[in-house]
């Protein structure tokens, strides 16, 4: 639908559109009220909010406690953003944008807009509305005290960045992972190949701490433990995780961050060298293991 509007339509009408299907989509599921609760991070020397924004996106908040400098994830509600922005009183600089979906990147221009001071605006890829600075693997930037690293993770879209973050005053690292990695699972291959993935999933994210925070770009925690579930029935801790995000969610609060260890022991996309997973998909190489997992998932719909 979005391709064939793209062929017909200047770019603008196609923005618009857009920004009209995800309002509605979101406003026909939840009407006005947000998906989740906010949630309130804090670590020793920097603080993040978890804003939820559309039908099951999530903003974040990263302020540096020091400078009260901060960036924001991906603002696609810049309402939002402005009033967490003045009711933590932090000092707005930077945005971080993962990746050029409207529900990621369609904020950016009217945050710029109606912020006011200059906001430096950050990503990988030309498509990102407002962008200021186009960043690759590797680069690195402070918000105040924080240290941020990009890290390249092409596959769900070819421009993606996911952002590590870092202070020499805590020894908690957090990741900011967009569409790339989620609680649970991963974005849909739609400008990449299963290579890509697993070079994202495995070598990239996979290489970061162990206790590492991940915080991601979408609440479907729940759909993907139970694919999970679905993948490898017995173990034990995909279950305690998916009966724990069953409360959570329950109470309307935020599934988020989980960790990369977490991860590694719950999520089959980062477990394709683990034998049950394989198993299930028939395959041994575990680039097939990757390709198999994502065409399922493409296709499965969790049991009612
Ligand atoms: C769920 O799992 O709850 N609602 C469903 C999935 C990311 S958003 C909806 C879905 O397809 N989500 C995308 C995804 O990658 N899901 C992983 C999965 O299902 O396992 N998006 O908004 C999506 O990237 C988008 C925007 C896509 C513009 C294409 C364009 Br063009
Ligand atoms: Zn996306």
């Amino acid at each position: 639908m979005f391709k064939l509007a793209h062929n017909i339509l200047p770019a603008s009408a196609v923005q618009g559109l857009t920004a009209v299907y995800f309002k509605t989509n979101a406003w026909c599921q939840l009407g006005s009220r947000p998906h989740s609760s906010q949630g309130r991070i804090a670590y020793k020397a920097m603080k993040i909010l978890v804003l939820p924004a559309l039908s099951d996106n999530y903003m974040y908040l990263l302020m540096d406690e020091s400078s009260k400098n901060a960036a924001i994830v991906d603002p696609v509600d810049p309402k939002t953003v402005l009033e967490a922005v003045k009711e933590v009183g932090a000092n707005l600089t930077t945005v971080l944008t993962t990746h050029h979906h409207w529900d990621h990147a369609g904020g950016n221009e009217d945050l710029v807009k109606t912020c006011s001071q200059p906001l430096q605006v950050l990503g990988g890829d030309d498509r990102i509305g407002a962008l200021t600075q186009k960043v690759s693997h590797g680069d690195t930037l402070k918000v105040g005290n924080i240290d941020v690293k990009c890290l390249f993770t092409p596959c769900h879209t070819q421009g993606h960045i996911c952002y590590y973050v870092t202070s020499p005053d805590t020894d908690q690292p957090a990741v900011f992972t967009g569409d790339t990695l989620f609680l649970g699972g991963c974005g849909k291959f739609f400008e990449g190949k299963p290579e890509e993935m697993h070079r994202a999933l495995i070598d990239v994210l996979g290489s970061l701490p162990d206790n590492t925070h991940v915080y991601c770009g979408h609440e479907y925690a729940k759909n993907n433990l139970s694919f999970g579930l679905h993948v490898e029935p017995n173990n034990p801790t995909i279950q305690a995780k998916f009966n724990w995000v069953l409360e959570q969610r329950a109470q309307g609060r935020p599934s988020v961050p989980s960790t990369i260890k977490e991860e590694k022991e719950i999520n089959p996309f980062m477990r394709v060298n683990e034998e049950p997973v394989k198993q299930h998909t028939g395959c041994t190489d575990p680039i097939m293991v990757m390709g198999s997992l994502r065409r399922e998932k493409d296709s499965w719909k969790p049991p009612k």
